[in-house]
C-alpha cells in the first residue's frame, strides 16, 4: 500500500504547480480521476478483510478529503489570480492630470468694442443697436449721400435681393450712422409734444460691409460712430470729447491730435482727425484715427430736427484701427484669421 500522507503532499505540489485551470484539471485526473492514485486505492479495498478495509477506507476517504481541499484551495487561487490580472489589464490609471477645459477670451476687437462703450457711457452718452441689413433711406439718402454717389454703387456696397415695406433697396449697412439716424428720429418723436429736447448722445458701434477686400481692408469691419446733437454745442465740444476719449482709451495724456480739414456728405465743415504718441514704436508719427464734423444741416432734417434750433457734431472710428494703434498689431488680416495663438495673447 502506498504511503497516503505522500499521495496528499504530491498532490499539493502539483496543484501548486498547474499555472492555469486546464494544468490543474490535468493534475487533478491523476488523483481523483477514474484510474487516479487515490481511485485506485479505493477499487482495492475489496480485497481486504472487513476490519482492515473500514481502518484502510476511512484513511483513504481522508485522504481524499485532504486533496479535495488542496484543490479547491488551488482553484480559487487561480481563478483570483485570473481576477487580478484582468482587472489590472483593464486599471483606468486615475492619477493622471486631467486634460483640462480651455479658456476662451474675448476677441481683442470687441474687447475695443467694450472698452469704447465703457468710456462714452461714463460720459453720458447712450449706446444704439440696430439692424446689419439696412435700407437704402437710413444708409444713404437721409445722411445725403448724394443719388449718383459712387459708395451708392454695387462695386462699393453689398446689396441684398428685394426691397421693404416702404420700397426702400435693401443692402448691408456700409458705416453704423443708420442707427443714429434711427436713434434721432426715435428721440425727435419722443419728445415731439414736448417743449424742449433733451440733448441727444449716443454712440453707435457694430459690424458694418463693404465690397472691399486686400491687405488694409476687410469686407466686414467694425466701427463706432458718435452723436451729439442739443441747442447750444460746438466743435469744442466734439474736439473736448474726443481727446479725453483718445487719451483714455490709449491710457496716456501724450498724444498730440490735430483736426484737418477734409469732406463727408453728412457733416459740413468735415475734418479728418488724426493723432501722434509722444513715445514708443509709432511716435511722432501722425495717424489717421477718425473722420468727424457737424451734422450737415440736411441731416438734421432727415432727423426730423429743425437746423436753426439745433446743432450736431459726430464722428466715426474704426473699432479694427483703434485695436491695432492700441496693442501694436501690424496687420488688419490678423483680426480675422482667428489664429489661436493670435488671439490668446489677449486673454483677460
Ligand atoms: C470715417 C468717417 C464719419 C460721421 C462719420 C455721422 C453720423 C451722423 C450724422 C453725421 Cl448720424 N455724421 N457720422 C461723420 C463724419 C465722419 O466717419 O471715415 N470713419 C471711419
Amino acid at each position: 500500500m502506498v504511503l497516503l500522507d505522500q499521495v496528499v503532499e504530491d498532490a499539493k505540489r502539483d496543484f501548486e504547480a498547474a499555472a492555469d485551470s486546464a494544468a490543474l484539471e490535468d493534475a487533478k485526473a491523476r488523483y481523483l480521476g477514474k484510474s487516479g492514485v487515490l481511485t485506485e486505492q479505493l477499487k482495492s479495498l475489496g480485497a481486504l478483510e472487513p476490519e482492515a478495509r473500514k481502518a484502510a477506507g476511512a484513511q483513504i476517504n481522508q485522504a481524499k478529503a485532504a486533496v479535495e481541499a488542496a484543490l479547491t484551495a488551488r482553484r480559487q487561487a487561480l481563478a483570483s489570480a485570473a481576477l487580478q490580472a484582468k482587472l489590472s489589464a483593464e486599471a483606468i490609471d486615475i492619477t493622471l492630470p486631467g486634460r483640462g477645459q480651455g479658456v476662451g477670451s474675448l476677441h481683442p476687437v470687441m474687447r475695443t468694442w467694450e472698452r469704447v462703450e465703457q468710456i462714452f457711457r461714463s460720459i453720458g452718452f447712450d449706446v444704439a443697436d440696430g439692424p446689419e441689413i439696412e435700407n437704402d433711406w437710413f444708409n444713404f439718402t437721409a445722411l445725403n449721400s448724394p443719388q449718383n454717389h459712387p459708395a451708392r454703387s454695387m462695386q462699393d456696397t453689398f446689396y441684398v435681393e428685394g426691397h421693404d415695406e416702404q420700397g426702400q433697396a435693401l443692402l448691408l449697412r456700409t458705416h453704423t450712422s443708420p442707427m443714429q439716424v434711427r436713434y434721432a428720429s426715435a428721440h425727435v418723436a419722443r419728445y415731439a409734444k414736448e417743449a424742449s429736447m433733451p440733448p441727444i448722445k449716443v454712440i453707435a458701434p457694430g459690424r458694418t460691409y463693404r465690397v472691399d477686400s486686400d491687405a488694409t481692408h476687410s469686407p466686414m469691419f467694425n466701427q463706432v460712430e458718435g452723436l451729439w446733437i442739443a441747442d447750444q454745442v460746438s466743435f469744442a465740444d466734439l474736439k473736448g470729447v474726443y481727446v479725453d476719449f483718445l487719451r483714455t482709451f490709449f491710457e496716456t495724456d501724450d498724444i498730440q491730435v490735430r483736426f484737418r480739414p477734409s469732406y463727408f456728405p453728412f457733416t459740413e465743415p468735415s475734418a479728418e482727425i488724426d493723432m501722434a504718441f509722444a513715445s514708443g514704436k509709432l511716435a511722432g508719427r501722425w495717424l489717421e484715427i477718425s473722420g468727424a464734423g457737424q451734422v450737415h444741416p440736411q441731416v438734421l432734417k432727415n432727423m426730423g430736427l429743425d437746423p436753426e434750433r439745433y446743432i450736431g457734431f459726430a464722428f466715426g472710428s474704426g473699432l479694427e484701427r483703434l485695436t491695432m494703434l492700441r496693442y501694436g498689431v501690424d496687420d488688419l488680416r490678423l483680426f480675422f484669421e482667428n489664429d489661436i495663438r493670435f488671439l490668446a495673447q489677449f486673454g483677460a
